[in-house]
């Protein structure tokens, strides 16, 4: 997979050399190109803002740097090829697990972070009309910039490629993946030793009975889940509990 990356902080960037990202474009497996956007600046200052027609606070980045830089990176793929263009922003559509997942599968991602209020609108309507365009948010809270966005929605992506995982089936019981545990957010994890400060793992850990283990596991997810995400228990469809799941 090619992900491209245009910024005005491009060090902001930097841990995408680092750990699972870092070593699946070591090896291979990634082609991360993070460019500097005031290379497509031609005045003195590098201007990349500029004040909003209409008034108001903060700053707007101007389209001409975004229309030259995404015209040269668009025109470097292979033949014919068009990326998916990802535009952080707080006004987006929400990036999930599911989104995550149907990025993984393109071959190709442009993300364009922005800083002050936003890119000119004109640039979105632009490449909404050559390539395919997803405004997105990463939460209900509103960051300085898209880059922490960027980092955010690359590993999330990265960690799906076919090989990029050290076990295949690590991501299959993720929070949020599909499957029989749907809907439930991940419960407790242990690890030896078997005591630690006075403190013992759950018996039936290594009781050797998976049926009572997994009823388990499902227990404490459910419990887990009816704390932290409410929403979560009641947007579920009935169907996706079993009998013994205790409703709370
Ligand atoms: Cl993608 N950008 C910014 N600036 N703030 C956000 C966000 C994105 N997602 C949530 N808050």
């Amino acid at each position: 997979m090619r992900l491209d990356v245009v910024t005005i902080f491009p060090e902001y960037l930097e841990p995408l050399n680092v750990s699972l990202v870092g070593k699946a474009r070591a090896r291979g497996q990634l082609d991360v190109r993070v460019h500097d956007l005031r290379e497509w600046t031609h005045d003195r200052h590098n201007t990349v803002d500029d004040t909003p027609y209409g008034g108001g606070p903060g700053m707007v980045m101007k389209p001409d740097p975004w229309g030259e830089a995404l015209d040269e990176i668009i025109g470097s793929g292979a033949d014919g090829a068009e990326p998916v263009i990802v535009v952080p922003t707080p006004s987006g559509r929400p990036f999930t697990q599911e989104l995550a997942v149907e990025l993984s599968g393109k071959p190709w991602l442009v993300f364009t972070p922005a800083r002050y209020e936003g890119i000119d609108r004109r640039v979105i309507e632009e490449y909404g009309e050559r390539c395919d365009v997803r405004e997105v948010s990463i939460g209900d809270y509103v960051l300085a910039g898209g880059e922490a966005p960027v980092l955010v929605m690359v590993e999330a992506v990265a960690r799906l490629l076919p090989g990029v995982l050290g076990n295949a089936a690590s991501h299959q019981d993720d929070s949020f993946a599909p499957g029989e545990m749907a809907q439930l957010l991940e419960g407790p994890v242990y690890t030896k030793p078997p005591e630690w400060r006075g403190r013992e793992i759950p018996e039936v850990l290594v009781s050797g009975h998976h049926g009572k283990i997994a009823r388990w596991r499902r227990d404490q997810a459910l419990a887990r889940t009816t704390a932290n995400r409410p929403d979560l228990i009641a947007g579920a469809e009935a169907g996706s509990f079993d009998k013994k799941d205790r409703q709370t």
